[in-house]
């Protein structure tokens, strides 16, 4: 499926391809084993320019559209979901945040460095006691003369034992989301602690981290725009985050197409090609069609994104179709491989465990449909 795609738009999608299919597919498996990619990986990544995507130049960024980025999203779902989740927050959760809040030291200061993959960023929102009601968040910022001191906790937070910088969404006051606001915390400030998370289903080549603040002190200049928006930073983030997982998850729906139609074409039973069965072939089918329909969704954000359009809902959508496509997509490759899909030597054991935090993270299935649902009615169920 190519729609419109520009020459530009197609050279990267082509460098990024063959680059994955050289760099990071015949190690998957391993890094998936070991729970951790091979680090030499990211300087490597960041020479093609999967961490300066969307980054202005005058920050060190390639610039480009957000359908670039979406394609490059897209290759690395297919190649490897952890390879794809260490861009997507520091590129994107951290870095977008950034440029889109921050003053213009902070661009300075951060800004290249996630450009040129010297420096990974991670997004510390949610909380042990706060996944979905992250409006409630009780992590706390204290005004301290001319700082701020943080304490409170961290979870599931990617890039955590590895970021060089942490935007830390912490309470300045009572009131709700209108109380929460956003710090800039870099990871070696005096009362900051990373502590990796082990035993993951899937995403298992990504260091995935709690964090606890204890008196964490840091200057006034750390806060991220004003006092009281952090949330409406970290939702306005989100919203694009979520194109990002589902261009991801449309990565995966098309690994487990190819792979299905290689192992379909290439192994016998009865005589003929599993192809040549029409049981096969609808599992096949189901898995085409959902790649087309979840790509679509995620151009049409990438489209109104980078015509400056609301974008939110369709985010939404997006996220919620690709990453249940993802899921029922891995399922199915699972049973066209058979018990060669069970084991991580074949392709979709580790699509499907990977797949399988896409419908949780960065808004639950269920908060995406109560997004959309007040979207089309104008009813709040979140009060
Ligand atoms: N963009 C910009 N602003 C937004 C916004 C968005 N997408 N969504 C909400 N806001 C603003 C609202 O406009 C409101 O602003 P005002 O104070 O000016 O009125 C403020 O934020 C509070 O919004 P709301 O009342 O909707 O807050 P809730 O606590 O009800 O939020 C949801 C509910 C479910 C939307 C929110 O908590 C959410 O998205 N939860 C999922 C969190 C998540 O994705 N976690 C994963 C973390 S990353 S792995």
């Amino acid at each position: 499926m190519d729609l419109t795609l520009n020459e530009e738009q197609q050279a990267f999608r082509d460098l990024a391809r063959e680059f994955l299919d050289r760099e990071a597919i015949p190690h998957r498996t391993q890094w998936d084993r070991d729970e951790s990619v091979d680090l030499d990986i990211i300087p490597k990544m960041a020479e093609i320019g999967f961490f300066g995507l969307t980054i202005p130049e005058e920050y060190g960024g390639l610039g480009g559209d957000y359908l670039t980025y979406v394609l490059g999203m897209e290759e690395l779902g297919r190649a490897d979901s952890a390879l794809r989740g260490i861009v997507s927050v520091s590129n994107g959760l951290f870095g977008k945040s950034v440029l889109g809040f921050g003053t213009e030291e902070q661009k300075q200061e951060w800004l290249p460095g996630i450009a040129d993959g010297t420096k990974l960023g991670c997004f510390g929102l949610t909380e042990p006691d706060t996944g979905s009601d992250a409006g409630n968040l009780t992590s706390r910022a204290r005004k301290d003369g001319g700082d701020y001191v943080l304490n409170g906790q961290k979870l599931f937070i990617t890039n955590g034992t590895w970021a060089d910088v942490a935007l830390v969404f912490a309470r300045t006051s009572d009131d709700g989301p209108r109380g929460v606001s956003a710090f800039l915390v870099p990871t070696d400030a005096p009362g900051f602690e990373a502590r990796e998370i082990k035993g993951k289903l899937g995403l298992r080549g990504q260091a995935t981290a709690e964090l606890f603040l204890s008196d964490c002190r840091v200057p006034a200049s750390a806060l991220l725009g004003e006092e009281g928006k952090g949330f409406k930073i970290a939702m306005t983030t989100l919203d694009k985050g979520r194109v990002s997982v589902a261009a991801g998850c449309v990565g995966i729906v098309q690994g487990c197409l190819e792979t299905s139609v290689e192992y379909a074409t290439s192994r016998t039973q009865f005589g003929k090609p599993l192809a040549g069965f029409q049981l096969v072939q609808e599992l096949i089918s189901d898995m085409s069609v959902d790649a087309d329909a979840a790509r679509l969704l995620v151009w049409r954000c990438a489209d109104l994104i980078d015509r400056g359009e609301p974008f939110g809902t369709a985010a939404s959508k997006a996220k919620l179709f690709a990453s249940e496509a993802a899921v029922r997509a891995a399922n199915n490759a699972i049973q066209v491989h058979g018990g060669a899909g069970f084991i991580d030597e074949y392709p979709p054991a580790k699509y499907l465990r990977d797949a399988r935090v896409m419908t949780l993270y960065e808004g639950t299935s269920q908060i995406q449909k109560l997004l959309i649902g007040r979207a089309e009615t104008g009813v709040n169920a979140f009060v």
